[in-house]
C-alpha cells in the first residue's frame, strides 16, 4: 500500500488503501489521527494521568470522540532517558487497557511495544496494529508480529532510550540512512512471512537524531515514499518542538499543529498525537487543500 499523495494507483476503488486491522479496516485514502494512551506512571507529558483503568477509558473515549481514528496503547515509555521495564510489568500495564479499550468502545487499538509477549497477548484480546519503536528487533518480535496477522509499524531509531540524544551522528545525510534500515526491516519481515501489505514506515522523531537532525526528516519526508508504504509521525509535543520555540512540555501544542501540517502535506497517512481535536483540524485543513476542496466535514466522519 502507498499513500494517498500518490496519483498513479494501481489500487482500485475497491481496495483502495484500506488497512486490515483484525475486525476494523482501516481507510488510509485521507491522513488520519492516532490518540496516545499512555499506561506508564513515568510518561513525559501526561505524569502517569492515565494508569487507573477508568481515566484510561475516559481519556480514549474523548480522543475517539475527537476524531482519532486509533488509539496507541503504551506501556514502556521510549522518551530519551526512560528506563526499561520487563515485559510482565509491561503486560500488566497494558493487557487491561486494550482489553478494555476493545470491549467498551470497540476501538481500534494499536500496541506501543517491543516485546513479542505483549504483541501476542494484545492481537489475542483485540488489539488491531502493533506500533513498535524497535521495528521489530527484540529476539522473537518478528515471529511474534507475524504469527498475530495484524498491521505493524517499522520506525527508525538509532541507540536505545537511555543513550540514544548523546551525541547522534549520522555519516550520510539522515534520510537516507532512515530509508535504508527501514528497508533491511521491511526485507526481514518479509522472510519472516510479513507481507509488505500489513507493514507502515516510521521515521522516529526523537529516536537518535538531533533537533537539525528531525527537521531534516521531515523536510525531506517524501523521501521515504521511495518504499511505497504508508507513513506514520509522531512530533507530538517533543523536545524538537521545545528547542526550535523555547517552548515548554504543555506550550508545544502550536508548533506541533505546524509541523503535523507540514507531515500531511508531505504524505504522512497517520499522525500520532497527544492532542486529537486540534490535530484533526489541522490535519483536515491540510487535507482540504491538497485536495482543493472538501466533500464533507471531515472531523464529523467516522470508521465503518
Ligand atoms: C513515534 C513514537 C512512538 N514516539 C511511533 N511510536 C514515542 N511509531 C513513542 C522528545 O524528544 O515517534 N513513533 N512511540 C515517544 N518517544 C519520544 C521520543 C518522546 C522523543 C519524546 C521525545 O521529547
Amino acid at each position: 500500500m502507498k499513500s494517498f499523495l500518490d496519483t498513479s494507483s494501481t489500487q482500485n476503488a475497491d481496495n483502495a488503501l484500506q488497512l486490515r486491522c483484525g475486525r476494523h479496516l482501516l481507510d488510509l485514502s485521507f491522513p488520519r489521527v492516532m490518540g496516545i494512551l499512555n499506561v506508564t506512571p513515568d510518561s513525559f507529558s501526561d505524569g502517569g494521568r492515565h494508569v487507573a483503568l477508568d481515566d484510561a477509558l475516559r481519556h480514549a473515549e474523548r480522543m475517539l470522540a475527537e476524531g482519532a481514528a486509533i488509539i496507541d496503547v503504551g506501556g514502556e515509555s521510549t522518551r530519551p532517558g526512560a528506563a526499561p521495564v520487563s515485559p510482565q510489568e509491561e503486560l500488566d500495564r497494558v493487557a487491561p487497557v486494550v482489553e478494555a479499550l476493545v470491549r467498551e468502545l470497540d476501538a481500534l487499538v494499536s500496541v506501543d511495544t517491543s516485546c513479542p509477549v505483549v504483541m501476542r497477548e494484545a492481537s489475542e484480546l483485540g488489539a488491531g496494529m502493533i506500533n513498535d519503536v524497535r521495528a521489530l528487533e527484540r529476539d522473537g518480535a518478528l515471529q511474534a508480529a507475524a504469527g498475530s496477522g495484524l498491521p505493524v509499524c517499522l520506525m527508525h531509531r538509532k541507540g536505545e532510550p537511555q543513550d540514544m540524544q548523546q551525541a547522534p551522528a549520522y555519516s550520510r545525510p539522515i534520510e537516507e540512512e532512515v530509508a535504508e534500515y527501514l528497508a533491511g526491516r521491511i526485507a526481514d519481515c518479509e522472510a519472516a512471512g510479513l507481507r509488505r501489505h500489513r507493514l507502515l514506515i516510521d521515521p522516529g522523531f526523537g529516536f537518535g537524531k538531533s533537533v537539525e537532525h528531525n527537521l531534516r526528516l521531515l523536510k525531506y519526508l517524501q523521501s521515504l515514499h521511495a518504499l511505497e508504504l504508508p507513513i506514520l509521525v509522531g512530533m507530538s509535543r517533543k523536545s524538537m518542538i521545545g528547542k526550535v520555540l523555547a517552548r515548554p512540555v504543555e506550550e508545544r501544542l502550536p508548533g506541533g499543529l505546524a509541523l503535523a501540517a507540514m507531515a500531511v502535506e508531505r504524505g504522512a497517512s497517520i499522525l500520532r498525537v497527544h492532542d486529537v481535536a486540534a490535530t484533526v483540524d489541522a490535519v483536515n485543513m491540510a487535507w482540504a487543500v491538497l485536495q482543493e476542496g472538501c466533500e464533507l466535514p471531515l472531523n464529523q466522519e467516522q470508521d465503518a
